[in-house]
């Protein structure tokens, strides 16, 4: 992809299961990173790899996610192991994830993008949301 000499890409990975104000949180803060915010989208199959289930399909966390304003591109995340092509391809500048992540993207650096991890927010997660829907 090309980029202007001026852009910087801020890239990240998640589920965004019934987007919450924990994704905003994250999505807000990362943007500050750069010019432009990619967002890789665990697609269901790849979910089922993680052990993570979603009460939303693929296409309805990607349209959301798509609504958003300082979101500048959506992209399915099959595999753990991408991340290294998307880095190159997408020619991205910062690796954001949140801090249950801390550490475990650290190989993903390079001399052009470097990693950081930002506290989550607290109070909030896709999975009490799940758990409020299922006791209904
Ligand atoms: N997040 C956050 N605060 C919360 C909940 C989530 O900051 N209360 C952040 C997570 O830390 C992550 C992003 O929001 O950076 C997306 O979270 P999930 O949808 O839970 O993503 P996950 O299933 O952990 O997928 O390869 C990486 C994975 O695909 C991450």
């Amino acid at each position: 992809m090309k980029k202007s000499k001026k852009e910087k890409i801020v890239i990240t990975y998640g589920t965004f299961d019934l987007l919450h104000y924990g994704h905003i949180n994250i999505l807000r803060r990362a943007k500050k990173y750069g010019t432009k915010l990619y967002v890789g989208v665990s697609t269901d199959e790849f979910n089922k790899l993680k052990g993570k289930s979603s009460h939303q399909s693929y296409k309805e966390r990607v349209d959301n996610l798509k609504l958003i304003k300082l979101v500048d591109l959506v992209f399915p995340e099959k595999n753990w192991t991408q991340k290294t092509n998307d880095i190159k391809k997408y020619k991205a500048n910062v690796f954001v994830m949140g801090s249950d992540w801390e550490g475990k993207f650290d190989e993903f650096a390079t001399k052009d993008c470097k990693v950081i991890y930002l506290p989550r927010t607290e109070g909030i997660s896709s999975t009490e949301l799940r758990n409020l829907k299922n006791k209904k």
